[in-house]
């Protein structure tokens, strides 16, 4: 933890109810880390595996007709976006764990070994299976010690999104990242066949700044929201082609929140939740879909737009990172004097935040060790003033090899917002 004169020497502090930073020549802005296979073919299951965007799925093998998986819970050194990494908990060396996959009526046998410090269990969220399977610790079974490993095997009878978490000490070990998705494919196909499936779990984290632990006790002040454990600009892109049928999957196991997930330039309907198929006579088009803690909610849509269209948590607090917070409210004032002041003591400092707070992220002041400056990264036209639980659905006509990031999209001349020429307000009478 930082004490407050580290803090301030770092970089900027709410010292007097102002923000101060020190002008320094701007950091880099690392691009999002890791590029994510985007394109899958049907695999020999008969399904388009789904994308797990900067996750990972987790390998089986069949053993006399059964599909055998193997969960090791244990302590993860975790990556949010480049700058922030923590000492997490997680599954097979990830946080989140990877991502099941299957098919309705398969038979699946699941190894959980241990390799926390305290015993655990591991619930499958919404999986409807046999009770002594349902991984309550106390009430279903016994806790897994640490060292030990259980077998967890039924069948899968239904199909759709689900998750996987302990049932155990949830409030510590859900706080420091175990958690996962379940996809359980139909058997015979249900609905048109989607191109793009992608799989992403909302979770939100206390990380105090310098700090590399997650408090698991917090419990209503969240500064670190993430997609599949990654804040903006760390989150993948969802890279597709231009009239695709997109199916995302959006999973919610954060402590407190609910998260309003909104798709720009697009519109989708939720076709299942984790309860099942949502009737087709019940969907209604929407472009945010609430999931609240504990849910997931499915949604299709055409990508009929091209274009870098955003997808984020709409709760304004969500698409912030660590130091939006709690800062002291200094909009409207004049903090000349005080940058005077200060300024005597320490050198270059200045008061920020008067006029607003979209220029905290891109001035290119240096951050506290191990910590996410306040918001977003470099985009084509401007610093992007948001980070957190966001990302980019980028729709293109042509994917690139190997289904990398294609960068930023090339508006057609003439479509981008821009200032208004003398002749436009002249002509439309805008005097002002
Ligand atoms: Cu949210």
């Amino acid at each position: 933890m930082l004490n407050r004169r580290q803090f301030f020497k770092g970089a900027m502090t709410t010292a007097s109810g102002a923000l101060i930073a020190r002008l320094v020549p701007a950091a880099s802005a690392a691009p999002a880390a890791g590029a994510t296979a985007v394109f899958t073919p049907p695999s020999d299951e008969g399904y388009r595996p789904v994308i797990t965007t900067n996750g990972a799925t987790l390998p089986w093998k069949r053993v006399d007709g059964a599909k055998v998986f193997h969960l090791v819970a244990e302590p993860v050194l975790h990556e949010f976006a480049p700058g922030l990494t923590a000492h997490c908990w997680g599954y097979n060396g990830r946080v989140h764990g990877p991502t099941f996959e299957a098919v309705e009526g398969d038979l699946v046998r699941i190894y959980v070994t241990n390799r926390l410090p305290e015993p655990t269990t591991v619930h499958w969220h919404g999986l409807f299976l046999p009770n002594g399977m349902d991984g309550v610790g106390g009430l279903t079974q016994r806790a897994i010690q640490p060292g030990e490993t259980f077998k967890y095997e039924f069948p899968l009878i239904q199909h759709g999104t689900f998750m996987y978490h302990p049932h155990h000490d949830e409030m510590t070990q859900m706080a420091l990242g175990m958690m996962g998705l379940f996809i359980v494919h139909p058997r015979k196909p249900v609905g048109p066949p989607v191109d793009h499936d992608f799989a992403i779990l909302l979770s939100e984290w206390r990380i105090d700044v310098g700090a590399s632990r997650p408090n698991p006790s917090e419990m209503t002040d969240f500064n670190v929201l993430t997609m599949n454990a990654r804040c903006f600009p760390g989150t993948a892109p969802l890279v597709v082609r231009r009239n695709a049928r997109v199916r995302i999957r959006l999973g919610n196991l954060s402590a407190m929140d609910h998260h309003p997930i909104h798709l720009h330039g697009h519109r989708f309907y939720v076709t299942e939740t984790d309860g099942g198929v949502v009737p087709e006579s019940a969907r209604r088009p929407e472009t945010t879909v609430l999931v609240a803690v504990g849910q997931t909610r499915t949604v299709e849509f055409v990508a009929d737009a091209l274009g870098d269209w955003a997808m984020h948590c709409h709760m304004s607090h969500h698409v912030m990172t660590q130091m939006g917070h709690h800062s002291g409210n200094v909009i409207g004032m004049n903090t000349d004097g005080l940058g005077r002041e200060i300024g005597k003591l320490v050198p270059g400092y200045m008061p920020m935040g008067a006029e607003g707070m979209g220029d905290m992220g891109d001035m290119g002041m240096p951050v506290p060790k191990n910590s996410l400056p306040m918001v977003g990264e470099q985009g084509q036209f401007d610093y992007i003033t948001m980070g957190g639980m966001f990302t980019i659905l980028k729709v293109r006509d042509e994917i690139p090899e190997g289904n990398a990031d294609p960068g930023w999209y090339s508006n057609p001349a003439g479509t981008v917002a821009d200032v208004a020429s003398k002749a436009d307000l002249r002509r439309d009478g805008i005097t002002s």
